[in-house]
Protein backbone atom coordinates (compact mmCIF):
# COMPACT_ATOMS: atom_id res chain seq x y z
CA UNK A 1 0.00 0.00 0.00
CA UNK A 2 2.72 2.52 0.43
CA UNK A 3 5.68 2.24 -1.93
CA UNK A 4 8.30 3.39 0.11
CA UNK A 5 10.11 0.29 1.88
CA UNK A 6 10.86 2.18 5.19
CA UNK A 7 7.78 2.64 7.57
CA UNK A 8 6.92 5.77 8.74
CA UNK A 9 4.04 7.19 10.81
CA UNK A 10 1.08 6.37 7.95
CA UNK A 11 2.19 2.78 7.78
CA UNK A 12 2.57 2.21 11.54
CA UNK A 13 -1.38 3.61 11.59
CA UNK A 14 -2.28 1.14 8.73
CA UNK A 15 -0.66 -1.85 10.81
CA UNK A 16 -3.39 -0.76 14.07
CA UNK A 17 -6.63 -1.33 11.89
CA UNK A 18 -8.84 -4.06 11.05
CA UNK A 19 -8.75 -5.71 7.63
CA UNK A 20 -12.79 -4.09 7.87
CA UNK A 21 -11.43 -0.75 8.65
CA UNK A 22 -8.81 -1.30 5.64
CA UNK A 23 -11.46 -2.23 2.93
CA UNK A 24 -13.67 0.95 4.47
CA UNK A 25 -10.61 3.15 3.82
CA UNK A 26 -10.34 2.04 0.30
CA UNK A 27 -13.76 2.29 -0.62
CA UNK A 28 -14.40 5.74 1.35
CA UNK A 29 -15.17 8.84 -1.61
CA UNK A 30 -12.66 11.41 -0.97
CA UNK A 31 -10.24 13.79 -2.79
CA UNK A 32 -5.99 14.03 -2.84
CA UNK A 33 -5.67 18.04 -3.40
CA UNK A 34 -2.13 18.48 -2.16
CA UNK A 35 0.20 16.02 -3.90
CA UNK A 36 3.14 17.49 -5.56
CA UNK A 37 4.57 15.62 -8.62
CA UNK A 38 8.06 15.96 -8.14
CA UNK A 39 8.01 14.96 -4.54
CA UNK A 40 5.58 11.68 -5.34
CA UNK A 41 7.94 9.47 -7.47
CA UNK A 42 8.14 6.02 -6.22
CA UNK A 43 11.79 5.06 -5.57
CA UNK A 44 12.19 2.56 -8.06
CA UNK A 45 11.64 5.12 -10.80
CA UNK A 46 13.64 7.70 -9.49
CA UNK A 47 16.60 5.05 -9.01
CA UNK A 48 16.14 3.80 -12.79
CA UNK A 49 16.35 7.74 -13.22
CA UNK A 50 19.21 8.24 -11.25
CA UNK A 51 20.95 5.42 -12.68
CA UNK A 52 19.95 6.03 -16.31
CA UNK A 53 21.54 9.79 -15.61
CA UNK A 54 24.75 8.57 -14.00
CA UNK A 55 25.39 6.30 -17.23
CA UNK A 56 24.58 8.53 -19.79
CA UNK A 57 25.96 11.76 -18.10
CA UNK A 58 29.48 12.42 -19.18
CA UNK A 59 32.12 12.36 -16.66
CA UNK A 60 32.19 16.06 -16.89
CA UNK A 61 28.39 16.98 -16.63
CA UNK A 62 28.70 14.76 -13.24
CA UNK A 63 31.71 16.47 -11.75
CA UNK A 64 30.00 19.95 -12.26
CA UNK A 65 27.20 18.85 -9.93
CA UNK A 66 28.51 20.68 -6.80
CA UNK A 67 28.97 17.81 -3.89
CA UNK A 68 25.30 18.69 -2.08
CA UNK A 69 23.33 17.29 -5.23
CA UNK A 70 25.78 14.45 -5.58
CA UNK A 71 24.64 13.68 -2.04
CA UNK A 72 21.82 14.01 -2.26
CA UNK A 73 21.18 11.69 -5.28
CA UNK A 74 23.51 9.26 -3.69
CA UNK A 75 20.95 9.19 -0.56
CA UNK A 76 18.34 8.58 -3.14
CA UNK A 77 19.45 5.55 -4.18
CA UNK A 78 19.85 3.79 -0.58
CA UNK A 79 17.11 1.50 0.01
CA UNK A 80 14.64 3.77 2.35
CA UNK A 81 15.61 7.16 0.49
CA UNK A 82 16.65 10.05 2.09
CA UNK A 83 16.54 10.72 5.91
CA UNK A 84 15.26 13.61 6.96
CA UNK A 85 16.08 15.08 10.21
CA UNK A 86 13.75 18.25 9.57
CA UNK A 87 11.86 20.68 6.77
CA UNK A 88 14.70 22.28 5.31
CA UNK A 89 16.52 18.87 4.87
CA UNK A 90 13.25 17.72 2.40
CA UNK A 91 13.76 21.22 0.08
CA UNK A 92 17.39 20.58 -0.55
CA UNK A 93 16.44 17.02 -2.42
CA UNK A 94 14.95 18.91 -5.08
CA UNK A 95 18.14 20.25 -7.11
CA UNK A 96 19.06 16.31 -7.42
CA UNK A 97 15.52 15.29 -8.20
CA UNK A 98 15.31 18.04 -11.00
CA UNK A 99 19.00 17.12 -12.31
CA UNK A 100 17.13 13.53 -13.30
CA UNK A 101 14.06 14.45 -14.38
CA UNK A 102 14.91 17.20 -16.45
CA UNK A 103 13.85 16.28 -19.91
CA UNK A 104 10.55 15.28 -21.78
CA UNK A 105 11.13 11.69 -21.54
CA UNK A 106 11.40 11.68 -17.93
CA UNK A 107 8.72 14.30 -17.13
CA UNK A 108 6.24 11.90 -19.00
CA UNK A 109 7.48 8.61 -17.02
CA UNK A 110 7.33 10.63 -13.78
CA UNK A 111 4.11 12.01 -14.06
CA UNK A 112 2.52 8.11 -15.60
CA UNK A 113 4.00 6.65 -12.49
CA UNK A 114 2.40 8.73 -10.07
CA UNK A 115 -1.13 9.04 -11.41
CA UNK A 116 -1.01 5.33 -11.23
CA UNK A 117 -0.17 5.00 -8.00
CA UNK A 118 -2.91 7.36 -7.04
CA UNK A 119 -5.53 6.62 -9.42
CA UNK A 120 -4.89 3.08 -10.90
CA UNK A 121 -5.69 -0.82 -9.95
CA UNK A 122 -8.76 -2.41 -8.05
CA UNK A 123 -8.59 0.27 -5.31
CA UNK A 124 -7.88 3.48 -6.54
CA UNK A 125 -6.45 5.51 -3.40
CA UNK A 126 -8.60 8.78 -4.47
CA UNK A 127 -12.03 9.25 -6.16
CA UNK A 128 -10.54 12.68 -7.46
CA UNK A 129 -6.89 13.84 -7.97
CA UNK A 130 -5.54 17.29 -8.13
CA UNK A 131 -1.63 17.05 -9.23
CA UNK A 132 0.24 20.26 -8.68
CA UNK A 133 3.90 21.09 -10.25
CA UNK A 134 6.40 23.55 -10.78
CA UNK A 135 6.63 24.56 -14.66
CA UNK A 136 10.53 24.28 -15.40
CA UNK A 137 12.52 25.20 -18.14
CA UNK A 138 15.64 23.13 -19.20
CA UNK A 139 18.13 22.44 -22.03
CA UNK A 140 15.59 20.54 -23.75
CA UNK A 141 12.22 22.23 -22.56
CA UNK A 142 10.35 25.63 -22.16
CA UNK A 143 8.12 26.10 -18.98
CA UNK A 144 5.07 25.37 -21.88
CA UNK A 145 6.46 22.49 -22.97
CA UNK A 146 6.77 20.95 -19.57
CA UNK A 147 3.16 21.69 -18.92
CA UNK A 148 2.26 20.02 -22.47
CA UNK A 149 4.00 16.98 -21.21
CA UNK A 150 2.05 16.82 -17.90
CA UNK A 151 -1.40 17.72 -18.68
CA UNK A 152 -1.02 15.21 -21.78
CA UNK A 153 -0.79 12.75 -19.53
CA UNK A 154 -3.44 14.12 -17.02
CA UNK A 155 -5.68 14.27 -19.83
CA UNK A 156 -5.51 10.86 -20.53
CA UNK A 157 -7.65 10.09 -17.39
CA UNK A 158 -11.60 11.52 -17.46
CA UNK A 159 -11.74 15.09 -15.95
CA UNK A 160 -13.95 13.66 -12.87
CA UNK A 161 -10.56 11.99 -11.77
CA UNK A 162 -7.70 14.41 -12.00
CA UNK A 163 -6.65 18.03 -12.65
CA UNK A 164 -3.68 19.88 -12.77
CA UNK A 165 -3.06 22.70 -10.29
CA UNK A 166 0.47 24.68 -11.52
CA UNK A 167 2.49 25.67 -8.83
CA UNK A 168 4.81 28.93 -7.96
CA UNK A 169 7.52 28.70 -6.42
CA UNK A 170 7.84 31.82 -4.12
CA UNK A 171 11.50 32.02 -5.10
CA UNK A 172 10.78 32.45 -8.67
CA UNK A 173 12.18 35.59 -10.17
CA UNK A 174 9.69 37.81 -12.16
CA UNK A 175 10.25 36.79 -15.61
CA UNK A 176 9.92 33.06 -14.59
CA UNK A 177 6.50 34.04 -13.51
CA UNK A 178 5.18 35.90 -16.35
CA UNK A 179 6.49 32.86 -18.72
CA UNK A 180 4.58 30.76 -16.17
CA UNK A 181 1.55 32.67 -16.82
CA UNK A 182 1.76 33.17 -19.70
CA UNK A 183 1.51 29.62 -20.96
CA UNK A 184 -1.23 29.36 -18.13
CA UNK A 185 -3.17 31.83 -20.29
CA UNK A 186 -2.44 30.12 -23.50
CA UNK A 187 -3.52 26.51 -22.35
CA UNK A 188 -6.56 27.57 -20.55
CA UNK A 189 -7.58 29.22 -24.11
CA UNK A 190 -7.19 25.74 -25.65
CA UNK A 191 -9.20 24.12 -23.16
CA UNK A 192 -6.31 22.06 -21.38
CA UNK A 193 -6.91 20.97 -17.91
CA UNK A 194 -5.75 23.52 -15.50
CA UNK A 195 -8.38 23.92 -12.37
CA UNK A 196 -5.68 26.54 -9.84
CA UNK A 197 -2.48 28.27 -8.88
CA UNK A 198 -0.48 27.58 -5.89
CA UNK A 199 2.01 28.94 -4.28
CA UNK A 200 5.10 26.69 -2.66
CA UNK A 201 8.48 26.25 -2.28
CA UNK A 202 11.23 27.46 0.62
CA UNK A 203 8.29 29.11 3.01
CA UNK A 204 10.69 32.27 3.70
CA UNK A 205 12.08 32.97 0.45
CA UNK A 206 10.85 35.86 -2.09
CA UNK A 207 8.75 38.79 -2.55
CA UNK A 208 4.88 37.78 -2.24
CA UNK A 209 4.04 41.31 -3.26
CA UNK A 210 5.57 40.57 -6.59
CA UNK A 211 2.92 37.72 -7.16
CA UNK A 212 0.10 39.75 -6.44
CA UNK A 213 -0.89 40.88 -10.07
CA UNK A 214 0.09 37.33 -11.21
CA UNK A 215 -2.83 35.77 -8.41
CA UNK A 216 -5.50 38.34 -9.60
CA UNK A 217 -4.79 37.00 -13.28
CA UNK A 218 -5.64 33.73 -12.58
CA UNK A 219 -8.63 34.04 -10.53
CA UNK A 220 -10.06 36.26 -13.15
CA UNK A 221 -9.04 33.16 -15.53
CA UNK A 222 -11.68 31.33 -13.56
CA UNK A 223 -8.55 29.10 -11.63
CA UNK A 224 -8.65 28.05 -8.11
CA UNK A 225 -6.04 29.56 -6.05
CA UNK A 226 -4.14 27.65 -3.22
CA UNK A 227 -1.20 28.95 -1.21
CA UNK A 228 1.31 27.35 1.23
CA UNK A 229 0.58 29.15 4.81
CA UNK A 230 2.35 29.33 7.69
CA UNK A 231 4.03 25.88 7.34
CA UNK A 232 7.10 27.18 9.46
CA UNK A 233 7.66 29.22 13.21
CA UNK A 234 10.24 31.15 10.94
CA UNK A 235 6.86 32.62 8.76
CA UNK A 236 6.02 35.92 9.99
CA UNK A 237 2.59 37.14 11.24
CA UNK A 238 3.07 40.12 7.85
CA UNK A 239 4.01 36.95 5.59
CA UNK A 240 0.68 35.06 6.74
CA UNK A 241 -1.60 38.74 6.55
CA UNK A 242 -0.06 39.13 2.77
CA UNK A 243 -1.01 35.55 1.84
CA UNK A 244 -4.40 35.65 3.15
CA UNK A 245 -4.85 39.06 1.50
CA UNK A 246 -4.36 37.05 -1.91
CA UNK A 247 -7.97 35.64 -0.96
CA UNK A 248 -6.82 32.12 -1.52
CA UNK A 249 -9.77 29.56 -1.78
CA UNK A 250 -7.60 26.72 0.13
CA UNK A 251 -4.36 27.02 2.55
CA UNK A 252 -1.71 24.54 2.17
CA UNK A 253 -0.52 23.39 5.79
CA UNK A 254 -1.60 26.43 7.88
CA UNK A 255 0.24 25.10 10.76
CA UNK A 256 1.54 28.06 12.50
CA UNK A 257 -1.64 30.36 11.55
CA UNK A 258 -1.80 33.09 14.90
CA UNK A 259 -5.53 33.91 16.48
CA UNK A 260 -5.64 36.91 13.83
CA UNK A 261 -5.39 34.80 10.74
CA UNK A 262 -7.20 31.73 12.27
CA UNK A 263 -10.60 34.09 12.56
CA UNK A 264 -10.13 35.17 8.31
CA UNK A 265 -9.68 31.57 7.21
CA UNK A 266 -12.96 30.36 10.07
CA UNK A 267 -14.65 33.34 8.38
CA UNK A 268 -14.15 32.80 4.83
CA UNK A 269 -14.42 29.00 5.03
CA UNK A 270 -11.08 28.47 3.24
CA UNK A 271 -10.43 24.77 3.22
CA UNK A 272 -6.83 23.72 4.74
CA UNK A 273 -4.97 20.77 3.37
CA UNK A 274 -3.83 19.10 6.10
CA UNK A 275 -0.77 16.53 5.25
CA UNK A 276 -0.34 14.70 8.67
CA UNK A 277 2.68 12.53 7.39
CA UNK A 278 4.69 15.78 6.35
CA UNK A 279 4.57 17.59 9.22
CA UNK A 280 5.26 14.85 11.92
CA UNK A 281 8.47 14.06 9.45
CA UNK A 282 9.25 17.60 8.75
CA UNK A 283 9.14 18.21 12.58
CA UNK A 284 6.59 20.92 12.64
CA UNK A 285 4.33 19.00 14.64
CA UNK A 286 5.67 17.33 17.32
CA UNK A 287 2.58 14.46 18.21
CA UNK A 288 -0.76 14.24 16.36
CA UNK A 289 -1.96 15.14 19.53
CA UNK A 290 -1.07 18.81 19.38
CA UNK A 291 -1.99 18.74 15.65
CA UNK A 292 -4.01 21.89 14.31
CA UNK A 293 -6.83 19.40 12.64
CA UNK A 294 -8.16 19.07 16.01
CA UNK A 295 -9.48 22.95 16.05
CA UNK A 296 -10.85 22.75 12.33
CA UNK A 297 -12.75 18.61 13.28
CA UNK A 298 -14.32 20.77 16.16
CA UNK A 299 -15.70 23.12 14.30
CA UNK A 300 -16.97 20.88 10.96
CA UNK A 301 -14.14 23.60 9.37
CA UNK A 302 -13.50 22.69 5.66
CA UNK A 303 -10.44 20.22 5.13
CA UNK A 304 -8.50 18.01 2.96
CA UNK A 305 -6.44 15.04 4.49
CA UNK A 306 -3.66 14.87 1.58
CA UNK A 307 -0.04 13.44 1.45
CA UNK A 308 2.11 16.48 0.41
CA UNK A 309 4.81 14.23 -1.25
CA UNK A 310 4.09 10.34 -0.97
CA UNK A 311 7.99 9.66 -0.86
CA UNK A 312 9.53 11.60 1.78
CA UNK A 313 6.77 11.11 3.81
CA UNK A 314 6.69 7.38 3.33
CA UNK A 315 2.87 7.62 2.86
CA UNK A 316 -0.15 7.16 0.37
CA UNK A 317 -3.37 8.83 0.36
CA UNK A 318 -5.06 5.89 2.55
CA UNK A 319 -1.95 5.90 4.64
CA UNK A 320 -3.37 9.78 5.45
CA UNK A 321 -6.75 8.56 6.44
CA UNK A 322 -5.77 5.81 8.36
CA UNK A 323 -3.76 8.41 10.83
CA UNK A 324 -7.34 9.69 11.32
CA UNK A 325 -9.13 6.62 12.24
CA UNK A 326 -6.19 4.64 14.08
CA UNK A 327 -6.33 5.09 18.27
CA UNK A 328 -4.15 7.04 19.71
CA UNK A 329 -0.95 7.25 20.07
CA UNK A 330 -0.90 6.10 16.30
CA UNK A 331 -3.64 8.27 15.13
CA UNK A 332 -6.61 10.81 15.87
CA UNK A 333 -8.71 8.30 17.16
CA UNK A 334 -11.61 9.23 15.04
CA UNK A 335 -14.64 7.37 14.02
CA UNK A 336 -15.92 5.97 11.03
CA UNK A 337 -18.35 8.55 10.62
CA UNK A 338 -16.09 11.65 11.33
CA UNK A 339 -14.12 9.98 8.92
CA UNK A 340 -16.43 9.72 6.19
CA UNK A 341 -17.33 13.69 7.07
CA UNK A 342 -13.53 14.26 6.11
CA UNK A 343 -13.84 12.65 3.06
CA UNK A 344 -16.79 14.54 1.94
CA UNK A 345 -15.51 17.60 3.03
CA UNK A 346 -12.29 16.70 0.81
CA UNK A 347 -14.29 16.42 -2.65
CA UNK A 348 -16.54 19.80 -1.86
CA UNK A 349 -13.19 21.83 -1.49
CA UNK A 350 -11.86 20.51 -5.27
CA UNK A 351 -11.48 22.88 -8.11
CA UNK A 352 -12.89 20.24 -10.11
CA UNK A 353 -15.67 22.51 -11.15
CA UNK A 354 -13.06 24.83 -12.71
CA UNK A 355 -11.39 22.79 -15.57
CA UNK A 356 -12.27 24.24 -18.89
CA UNK A 357 -15.77 23.93 -20.12
CA UNK A 358 -16.97 23.70 -16.46
CA UNK A 359 -17.55 27.03 -15.97
C1 LIG B 1 6.36 23.82 0.30
C2 LIG B 1 6.68 22.13 -1.20
C3 LIG B 1 6.43 21.16 -0.20
O1 LIG B 1 6.44 21.21 -8.24
O2 LIG B 1 8.56 20.12 -8.89
N1 LIG B 1 6.97 21.46 -2.32
N2 LIG B 1 6.64 23.44 -0.95
N3 LIG B 1 6.12 22.95 1.31
C4 LIG B 1 6.14 21.62 1.11
N4 LIG B 1 5.93 20.78 2.17
C5 LIG B 1 6.94 20.07 2.83
N5 LIG B 1 6.52 19.95 -0.76
C6 LIG B 1 6.86 20.15 -2.07
O3 LIG B 1 7.30 19.33 -6.87
C7 LIG B 1 8.31 19.63 -5.96
C8 LIG B 1 8.23 21.05 -5.46
O4 LIG B 1 7.06 21.21 -4.66
C9 LIG B 1 7.31 22.12 -3.60
C10 LIG B 1 8.77 22.50 -3.64
O5 LIG B 1 8.87 23.75 -4.30
C11 LIG B 1 9.38 21.42 -4.52
O6 LIG B 1 10.49 21.91 -5.22
P1 LIG B 1 7.18 19.93 -8.35
O7 LIG B 1 6.42 18.87 -9.09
Amino acid sequence: IISNPIAGPASAALEQLTPTQVTFLQKLPKAELHAHLNGSIPLSLLQTLASEYLSQASHDSYSSLNESIKSSLTQLSQPGGPTLTEIYDFFNLFPAIYTITSTPDAVRRVTNAVLQIFLDGETPQCTYLELRTTPRASDSMTREAYLRVVLEVVESYPASQVGLIVSLDRKMAQEALEDCLAAVIKLRSEKRRIVGIDLCGYPTSGDLEMFRPYFAQAKKLGLGLTVHIAETTDNTAEDTRQLLSFNPDRLGHATFLNEEAISIVLEKKMCVEICLSSNLLCKTVSNLEFHHISQYLRSNHPIAICTDDILPFRTSLLGEYALLLAPAPYGLGLTEDQVRRVGELSLASSFRERAPGNH
